[in-house]
């Protein structure tokens, strides 16, 4: 932890939207400064948390989220798979711990998990953490008893993003509600299993709808441990992918995509912010500045889920430049300890 030159922010949960609004209102300069001082005051000035992902069931999800490329409403020629054997898996993580990732993340494209299934993901769960590594699922919505399993197994982090803001839900995903990434939500919680939720911009939303989705996650009773913040990867064949390659003015801009972060890690001051997909695409300045702003947590490797990643050599190039250095455990534990 660095010198705690600023006070370290109060962690609010009744933010405003006209607060969130005048946030990202602010001249950049004045917005970056406010989320530096905030980064600061709780978090490792210069270390930024490395996860990697592995897709452990790929395609063939029932769900139509526009942004999917799993989903079977998209066009994308994504081959389905089973769920991968949990051997399979730890090996996939023992070369994560390699590369130096501290979390490893597996998700699955499923609305929910299977009851059936719950055996092997337990497995996955309690192999890697005997490996060393913080564990993270994404599985789709949870029941009580599947979160508590979870907990149980020794789960670490649950990952279920609210995506976009709740009024523009609908447009997005249809197959599903708001209410019912709510609930899972605090199924995860009750269970004592740590929450990570985020969701994406770049989808052709406006700035009210950028502030409506910080708002949503910031007025969390209780703030997510982990908040990804991803740029839609447009690919071909979704409804958002195609979208965007025919109105490529819909494309968020570098600024307003650090703004976002900025706005996150300013209402959100204790969590960690996850620079997470779109980092492929994504400048190496317009990364330096996500960083700047409070991003301080990347997902690591050549692959996230199904979609390139900007990849390791690039990014040890990156951090080398910037004097950023990869964190070796989450300074949460160090905030929740105080
Ligand atoms: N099926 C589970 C679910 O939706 O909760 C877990 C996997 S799902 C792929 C996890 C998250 O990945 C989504 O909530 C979304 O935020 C993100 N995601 C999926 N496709 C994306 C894309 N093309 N661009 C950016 N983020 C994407
Ligand atoms: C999150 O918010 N982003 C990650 C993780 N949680 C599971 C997934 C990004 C997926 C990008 C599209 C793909 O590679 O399939
Ligand atoms: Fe399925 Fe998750 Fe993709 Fe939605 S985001 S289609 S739930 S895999």
């Amino acid at each position: 932890m660095n010198a705690h030159a600023n006070p370290r922010p109060a962690v609010r949960s009744d933010w405003t939207r006209e607060e969130i609004a005048a946030l990202f209102d602010l001249p950049f300069n004045d917005l970056l400064w406010q989320a530096q001082a905030a980064h600061r005051a709780s978090h490792e000035a210069n270390a930024v948390q490395l996860s990697t992902l592995l897709s452990i069931k790929t395609g063939g999800c029932p769900e139509d989220c526009g942004y999917c490329n799993q989903s079977v409403h998209a066009e994308t020629g994504l081959k389905a798979t089973k769920l991968m054997d949990v051997r399979a898996v730890l090996q996939a993580a023992a070369q994560a711990k390699d590369a130096g990732s501290t979390r490893f993340c597996m998700g699955a494209a499923w609305r929910n998990p299977k009851d059936r299934d719950m055996p092997a993901i337990v497995e996955m769960v309690q192999g890697v953490r005997q490996m060393g590594m913080e564990t993270c699922m994404t599985l789709g919505m949870l029941t009580e008893d599947q979160a508590r399993t979870l907990a149980d197994a020794g789960l670490d982090y649950y990952n279920h993003n609210i995506d976009t803001a709740p009024e523009r839900y609908d447009q997005v995903i249809t197959t599903r509600t708001f209410e019912d990434r709510i609930e899972t939500l605090e199924h995860v919680r009750e269970a004592g299993i740590n929450v990570c939720c985020g969701g994406i911009v770049g989808m052709g939303e406006t700035r009210a709808d950028r502030v409506g989705f910080i708002h949503a996650l910031a007025t969390l009773p209780v703030h997510p441990e982990s908040v990804p913040v991803n740029a839609l990867v447009p690919v071909k064949g979704t409804v958002l992918g195609d979208m965007l390659a025919d109105t490529p003015l819909a494309k968020i801009d570098e600024i307003e995509f650090v703004r976002t972060v900025a706005v996150a890690r300013i209402t959100m001051p204790a969590s960690m912010v996850r620079l997470s997909a779109g980092r492929e695409s994504m400048s190496d300045a317009a990364q330096a500045l996500c960083f700047m702003a409070g991003a301080n947590s990347i997902f690591t490797g050549d692959k996230l889920l199904t979609t390139d990643n900007a990849g390791d050599d690039r990014d040890a190039a990156l951090f080398a430049r910037l004097g950023v250095t990869p964190m070796a455990a989450e300074c949460k534990v160090e905030l929740a300890a105080e």
